[in-house]
């Protein structure tokens, strides 16, 4: 394995890019301390302190809060707030965004999933904390919805830590997607695969069928015509769903195939969020030559109108992603 760390490579992009001023590799540094900290507290859930079960919170999505959301949420709040670059943080715990008091802010805007797919912790199942940055928008020390309310093209840059056997860091700043394997002897994240690229079609597809009684009737048929038998498109595809967004993304963007949270009839805008689950990843996605929708529309181009919309999300291999728009129009 490369022995460049996650910082040495974020540097070496800073130094390519004109007119870097080095605050962007320093707020990715706080990410990575973050990262480290719940990764550490992930692993060791349920020795030591009591860091499993429930919160006895709901937060504003109407969901049960584990304790190590609420722990991961304050951690990544508390060191990127205090970087220095940033103006504002949003996060799926917080209904209101933080906003950084102009004399400590910086220039950054950091969107926060802290721990996805939290349900599964207690059942040893990867979870993940997935993140975008995004430029400050509108002039002036004030926080406006020109910058809380970005369309995901505007990202500078998104990523996810993925808590499992290893701790993988996996992130794009628009060159490239890049991932890092957390060392825990030496507490190092450090260059493990550059500029990864998504298979352009897979064998597998990704979605809750027990949802199947409301989906619409396009959503019925694209998953009906994936389970067909015909070699020459290699179908049947195979069934995998695992119920943890940043573990059923990686198993797409490394193996192809699709993954799907369509909107039904009970909820027609599906159950993801725009800003902490659905922009991230298809930033992700399409720097790794895949492609990213609601369905009909590129999830990139969509301008949210809330930071908790939610959004139907469609993403994957390319020839896959076609060949549902095809099948869905
Ligand atoms: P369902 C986890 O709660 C999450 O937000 C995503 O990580 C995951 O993809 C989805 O919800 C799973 O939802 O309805 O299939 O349990």
């Amino acid at each position: 394995m490369d022995r460049t760390t996650l910082v040495q490579f974020i540097r070496r992009q800073e130094k390519m890019t004109p007119g870097a001023t080095g605050e962007f590799t320093n707020l990715m540094n706080e990410v990575l301390v973050g990262a480290k900290i719940v990764s550490l507290q992930v692993n060791n859930a349920g020795l030591g302190e009591d860091i499993l079960g429930m919160s006895g919170r709901v937060n504003v999505q109407g969901e049960e809060v584990q304790k190590l959301d609420d722990y991961a949420n304050d951690i990544f709040i508390k060191l990127v707030g205090e970087s220095g670059n940033i103006c504002a943080i949003t996060s799926e715990e917080n209904e209101k965004p933080v906003i950084i008091p102009p004399d400590r802010a910086g220039k950054y805007i950091f969107m926060v999933d802290p721990l996805d797919g939290s349900s599964n912790i207690d059942v040893n199942v990867n979870i993940g904390s997935i993140f975008s940055v995004y430029r400050k928008q509108s002039p002036g020390p004030d926080v406006t919805d020109d910058d809380l309310l970005q369309p995901g093209h505007q990202q500078v840059a998104a990523g996810y830590i993925i808590y499992g056997p290893s701790t993988l860091f996996v992130y794009t700043s628009g060159n490239g997607v890049h991932t890092f394997t957390l060392d825990p002897a030496l507490g190092e994240f450090f260059l493990s695969t550059q500029d990864m690229k998504i298979p352009r079609q897979g064998s597998t597809y990704s979605v809750n069928e027990g949802n199947s009684q409301v989906w619409q009737e396009p959503q019925k048929k694209l998953v009906e015509y994936l389970k067909e038998n015909d070699k020459e498109t290699k179908r049947p595809y195979k069934l995998r769903y695992i119920g943890s967004l940043v573990a059923d993304f990686h198993r797409t963007l490394l193996k192809g195939g699709i993954f799907m949270y369509p909107g039904d009839k009970k909820s027609p805008e599906g159950k993801l969020r725009y800003a902490f689950e659905a922009a991230p990843m298809a930033m992700i996605v399409e720097n790794a030559g895949g492609k990213a929708s609601n369905g009909k529309e590129r999830i990139l181009d969509i301008k949210p109108t809330d930071i908790h919309q939610r959004v139907p999300l469609y993403i994957g291999s390319p020839e896959d992603m076609d060949r549902a728009h095809a099948l869905l129009a």
